[in-house]
């Protein structure tokens, strides 16, 4: 483990640069206007610090790289597909796995398998595509979180447990054969890239026991939540991040994964079960037409190579010491600065709380949404809005959805910013923040009727 010198810097040094174009201000205004005020509407070419996602953009290492060089393109029996099966059974100690394209992917093909129409899956909080797929399965998501989420201000270590009374009170009400299945996401994404502690997991095993349903788990960022529970929870200080893995996942009976986050790879997903091999015959009969062969799923021999070294590499402690104290090292000097932050700091971000930050832009102006705006004009900055504009409309009323969490969110890709980064995106944070009463709202002049955040197009509200 880390002295406090070496804490000082990353755990790694640089091979291999890509150059950032720098942009002026007034290219930028043009440019930000040009794409509709739409972020994902941007050249990246034409961003100076991307953090709109973590997910696909992670750096990988000389040894994911060396690899990919081993990549055995063979349609069957990939000897890297074994490397991958052999990785996951020894890390998670699950016995059935397969590969899909990504996190989707895995969630496409399973889901339909354990869900019937009309069932209900209850999660922390499901991420959005993964509630996605429960509707398009016939199901329905619902969020257990516990309320200590919703308040940004106050420090709790976990605020990304489930409210395990709700939980069991909901199975009560509606009767367990209307549970399709329990998912826990860790970390929890949506609530800002918070942890699950093993108490939690282990109480929802219980619950789920005791009613005969199934838990599973949406793994993308396991080792960040094992980290945590390392350095927060009782008992684990000492513990490995494996051992904390493999405990984790001792209570679940499966997972989906993007491997874009945690597994340090730019594509790639998974599909693991413990030992129900009845499911499984399932998940590989509906693979093969979905995602591909059972051996490839989606993927080639060389990235199925670079997620089984990336899954090892992921467990280095010194690498996730880093990794989660450059998060709050720009939480730290955001909150400093009194900017309101979902506090602490999560795994993969640094979540501004858009409705404190600018209180008199009504929530269906999208404040969240603006502030991004003002960062790209401000550094050239790609944040990214987790909130009102994202949450799109209830199709019942057609009225426009106003979560209680609405979110700028600042991803930090795995290994690829430095601290100095990290200083020009407080900076320019910070002088957003000083003329935030002159920051107005937005208003669509074009609106797509589903997930909508991806192409719609904006205007301020004058
Ligand atoms: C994130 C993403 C990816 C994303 C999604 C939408 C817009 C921009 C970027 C994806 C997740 C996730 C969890 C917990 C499943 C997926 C889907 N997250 N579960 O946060 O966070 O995985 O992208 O590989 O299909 O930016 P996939």
């Amino acid at each position: 483990m880390y002295d406090d010198l070496t804490r000082m810097a990353e755990p790694y040094k640089i091979k291999m640069v890509e150059p950032l174009k720098i942009t002026t201000r007034e290219e930028r205004i043009r440019l930000i206007k040009e794409a509709g005020y739409n972020l994902f509407l941007l050249k990246s070419d034409d961003v100076y610090i991307d953090l709109l996602t973590d997910s696909g953009t992670a750096a990988m290492s000389d040894y994911q790289w060396a690899g990919m060089m081993l990549g055995d393109e063979s349609y069957a029996g990939s000897r890297n597909y074994q490397h991958l099966c052999e990785v996951v059974q020894d890390i998670f100690g699950y016995k059935y796995v397969v590969p899909t394209h990504q996190g989707r992917g895995a969630e496409k093909v399973l889901f339909p398998l354990l869900i019937k129409k009309g069932q209900y899956v209850l999660g922390n909080m499901h991420f959005d595509t993964t509630k996605a797929h429960i509707e398009l399965a016939g199901g329905i998501g619902i969020d257990m979180v516990i309320k200590e989420a919703e308040d940004t201000e106050n420090y709790h270590p976990f605020k990304g447990n489930f409210d395990v009374e709700a939980l069991e009170n909901f199975i009560k009400e509606k009767g367990a054969e209307n549970i399709a299945f329990i998912l826990a996401t860790v970390t929890c994404n949506s609530a800002g890239g918070q942890p699950v502690s093993m108490e939690n997991i282990k109480e929802v095993r219980r619950i789920a026991d005791k009613y005969g349903i199934r838990l599973f788990f949406d793994a993308a960022r396991f080792a960040e939540n094992a980290y945590f529970i390392k350095q927060r929870e009782k008992g684990y200080e000492n513990k490995s991040i494996k051992e904390i893995v493999r405990e984790m996942f001792s209570y679940g009976d499966g997972f989906t994964m993007s491997a874009k986050k945690d597994a340090l790879v730019n594509i790639g997903g998974l599909i693991a079960i413990k030992d129900d091999e009845e499911l499984f015959t399932k998940v590989k009969t509906m693979l093969i037409p979905m995602e591909g062969f059972v051996t490839y799923g989606g993927l080639a021999g060389r990235d199925m190579e670079a997620m089984a070294r990336g899954l090892e590499e992921v467990l280095d402690e010194n690498y996730l010491a880093w990794r989660i104290n450059q998060v709050k090292y720009l939480g730290d000097k955001l909150r400093e600065a009194g900017i309101p932050i979902q506090y602490p700091t999560g795994g993969h971000a640094v979540f501004i709380d858009g409705k404190k930050f600018l209180p008199h832009v009504p929530q269906d102006q999208f404040p969240s949404h603006a502030i991004c705006v003002e960062l790209y004009i401000e550094a050239g900055i790609r944040a990214v809005e987790v909130g009102a504009l994202l949450a799109g409309r209830d199709p019942e009323t057609g009225q426009n959805r106003l979560p209680k969490l609405d979110f700028v969110r600042l991803t930090i890709p795995r290994r690829v910013y430095t601290n100095s980064h990290m200083d020009v995106v407080a900076e320019a944070v910070k002088r957003v923040y000083a003329r935030r009463d002159q920051i107005k709202g937005y208003r669509f002049v074009y609106e797509p009727p589903i997930l909508r955040h991806f192409t719609a197009r904006l205007e301020p509200v004058e």
